[in-house]
């Protein structure tokens, strides 16, 4: 479904979504979602997390890294950002040095046209983004193109590395998807001031909407890391307790609504350091960033293994595919190794114990070998359901 074509510079589309983006924030404030990461008496996730976790399909963890780590993770995604290929397919960055991640099999960018909508209202990603975002014009000397995701963080970022292997967000994977839970992916989703793509409306989860045994975490979730604030110009927007329902209509929402400012939405509002867990099931979407503000964030997921093991996909990219034991313990050392990682830098840290693999700490140390063994190339087995 396309939207009517309306030209609307950057600031004209600031003006028009700013009472929305007031509005949202603000029942954004009072959903009561928000916090630390906090633990009850016997050390489990505190129940009050879990009920508003699943009561909004999402909530904002609070604080969760600081000062001295924004900076090492602002640092590695500068560096793989300037290092960027200089053009979609181009093999060398601005300096005509090998672009970062030429090395690796799968591309580690995807780009898009500033403040363009690359996938609305096309059949591309399984079709799930059905409605085009709003364009706005970008400046006259904005770039051709602009990176729109990094692909495959924990390869590329060392520090990407360590973050995933931190005891409160593990933690709560366990809590959540249960002790054994397994991989997602990992990217990390770009947002530069007046030049950010939009994501149109969607919901992630593609593969068992019509499962005997569905419930309202049966697509996992994904953690959304923030290295800068999250507003209501610059965030993911989700329309709170959508992953409790199997049939959303977007399209109809969007026309009720009477444009792609959804009613009821609102908007993951986060200081640098805070971590949203953001239910895959959720329909979301953000706009195009015309607000002065940057957005980095790093999105890590998470699924309950029995969602995985054995169940055949046809991935968004890619062959179909069965996902095997083998598959699944080679792609959990990730965990494992940045667990060790983490535990090698922030020592004074608690140190999260991955059941399914107790006692393989030996073999999933963070060293040379373990980067180029477990490490180098790990995406090529992510799960997508
Ligand atoms: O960060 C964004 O703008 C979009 C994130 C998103 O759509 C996703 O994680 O599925």
């Amino acid at each position: 479904m396309a939207t009517p074509a309306i030209e609307l510079t950057a600031a004209q589309h600031a003006a028009t979504m700013s009472g929305y983006m007031r509005d949202g924030e603000q029942r954004a404030r009072e959903l009561g979602n928000r916090g630390p990461i906090r633990f009850d008496d016997n050390g489990e996730i505190h129940p009050e997390i879990l009920d508003e976790y699943w009561r909004c399909g999402f909530y904002v963890f609070e604080g969760v890294f600081g000062e001295a780590e924004i900076d090492e993770l602002r640092a590695d995604v500068d560096r793989v950002l300037a290092g960027a290929p200089v053009e979609p397919g181009a093999s060398v960055d601005k300096h005509g040095r090998p672009a970062i991640g030429s090395e690796f099999a799968r591309p580690s960018f995807r780009f898009g046209a500033p403040l363009s909508d690359p996938v609305g209202g096309t059949s591309k990603n399984k079709g799930r983004h059905p409605v085009k975002m709003l364009e706005p014009v970008p400046a006259a000397d904005a770039p051709k193109h602009v990176v729109a995701r990094i692909m495959g963080n924990l390869q590329l970022m060392d520090s990407c590395l360590r973050l995933y292997g931190h005891h409160g967000l593990l933690s709560v994977a366990a809590a959540v998807n249960g002790k054994d839970f397994v991989p997602y992916n990992e990217v990390t989703f770009v947002k530069e001031p007046r030049l950010g793509v939009s994501i149109a409306w969607h919901r992630d989860g593609t593969t068992h909407w019509d499962a005997p045994d569905w419930d309202q975490g049966a697509h996992g979730f994904n953690y959304m890391a923030q290295l800068y604030p999250s507003t209501a110009a610059n965030g993911v927007w989700v329309l709170p307790g959508s992953h409790k329902i199997k049939d959303m209509d977007i399209p109809a929402l969007v026309r009720d609504s009477g444009s792609e400012r959804i009613e009821g939405a609102v908007p993951m509002v986060c200081a640098a350091g805070d971590v949203v867990i953001s239910n895959r099931q959720l329909v979301h979407g953000s706009f195009a960033n015309t607000s002065p503000d940057r957005r980095i964030t790093l999105n890590m997921g998470f699924f309950p293994r029995k969602r995985i093991e054995n169940v055949t996909v046809t991935p968004l990219e890619g062959d179909v595919v069965t996902y095997d034991a083998e598959r699944i313990a080679q792609r959990t050392r990730m965990i494992a190794v940045g667990i060790d990682a983490r535990q090698q830098r922030f020592s004074n840290e608690p140190r999260y114990v991955y059941e399914p693999l107790l006692g393989k700490e030996d073999e999933n140390r963070w060293n040379e070998h373990t980067r180029e063994s477990v490490v180098k190339n790990y995406g090529v087995r992510d799960f997508y359901i």
